[in-house]
């Protein structure tokens, strides 16, 4: 069942459900165990090419690519894309073609870059992936109208998806379920979260986020951490989505300049490429936890979430829930970077 804030809204069920909340005890206890740190598994949501967030908003977002009698989904990332890869993962579910640009979005050379992790999934997986050379951009691009065209013009019916789901007229819908999502949880818990840490380049999750815990008046406890390295644009379009997104579910309530709360001191040194620092704070996670995360999105709001902790941003005893996102299978990207671990 929707949840009440989504509850006009058809939804494609593409997850398994409710997405588990653990603790991270080890990595909590290694920081001082002052600040509880908690991590809710958005990468573990699906039996769908791995999962991740994206799975959430195309929940919302895939109803209307059926009803629209589309045969073609038409998406468009950079070359190790997680969303392009849940993109061609349910156009197979559903039995659509599915047809990927690819960007060169990041400046990062590895032999096999352009042949394993994401993008030869999406390949397994049976779409039409095309490499393009243009650099790093969350808006609507050249490559991705071009590509929306082609397919018309040869006889078929796209469906287009932007980068990340997000300037979707319903691409914020998925993580305003995620909010309910907690709101529950927390019911069963017996504690609320404080924090709630997210990673944000094409911003519809941030966006989602705001939106529903703006319901609670908590959405300036939602962090974000920028790893676009643009992050004026970003934070403009996080804005822009929240706000088109409280006025579909009727939120009744502003979506004000500072609602969106973005850090960016961690996107450094340039989108999709990780600094010692990222590397670290990915290789500390999985030492502690065994969780894994990536040297793109999530290693960075990892980071993050270490050094905050560590500058003492949250007061002690409090509970922050890190959402972790998705984004493994870019790791494989990155072999050299981690040859010795
Ligand atoms: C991505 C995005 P938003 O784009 O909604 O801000 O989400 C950021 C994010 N974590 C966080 C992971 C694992 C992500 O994949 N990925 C994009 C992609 O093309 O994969 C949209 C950029």
């Amino acid at each position: 069942m929707n949840p009440p804030m989504l509850k006009d809204f058809p939804r494609y069920p593409l997850t398994f459900g409710p997405t588990h909340i653990e603790k991270l005890e080890r990595l909590s206890a290694h920081l001082g165990g002052q600040v509880e740190l908690y991590a809710k598994r958005e990468d573990c949501n699906s039996g769908l090419a791995y999962g991740g967030n994206k799975l959430r908003k195309l929940e919302y977002i895939i109803p209307d690519a059926l009803a629209s009698n589309a045969d073609t989904l038409v998406s468009i990332g950079g070359v190790q894309s997680n969303h392009t890869r849940m993109v061609a993962a349910v156009a197979a579910k559903i039995g659509m073609k599915c047809r990927l640009v690819q960007e060169s979005w990041v400046p990062h050379e590895d032999a096999v870059y352009d042949r394993i992790g994401n993008i030869m999934l999406s390949r397994v997986m049976g779409a039409d992936v095309r490499l393009v050379d243009d650099g790093f951009d969350i808006g609507i691009r050249k490559s991705w109208q071009e590509a929306i065209d082609d397919v018309k013009a040869k006889g078929g019916k796209p469906y287009a998806i932007p980068a990340g789901a997000s300037v979707h007229k319903f691409g914020g819908l998925g993580y305003v379920g995620f909010a309910e999502e907690v709101r529950e949880q927390e019911k069963e818990l017996g504690f609320s979260f404080d924090y709630i840490v997210v990673c944000t380049v094409t911003g519809s999750t941030h966006a989602g986020m705001v939106v529903g815990f703006a319901k609670d008046g908590r959405q300036r406890k939602v962090i974000g951490i920028d790893a676009s390295g643009t992050p004026a644009q970003t934070k403009a379009q996080v804005l822009e989505i929240a706000r088109n997104t409280a006025q579909l579910v009727k939120l009744g309530k502003e979506i004000a300049d500072d609602d969106v709360v973005l850090l960016e001191d961690y996107a450094y040194p340039a989108y999709g490429v990780p600094s010692e620092e990222t590397k670290e704070a990915i290789r500390l996670t999985a030492r502690l936890e065994g969780m894994i995360t990536d040297p793109v999105y999530e290693g960075k709001s990892m980071q993050g979430t270490i050094d905050l902790v560590k500058k003492g941003l949250f007061p002690k005893g409090s509970k922050v829930l890190y959402a972790h996102l998705g984004g493994a299978p870019a790791l494989n990207g990155y072999g050299y970077a981690f040859r010795n671990g």
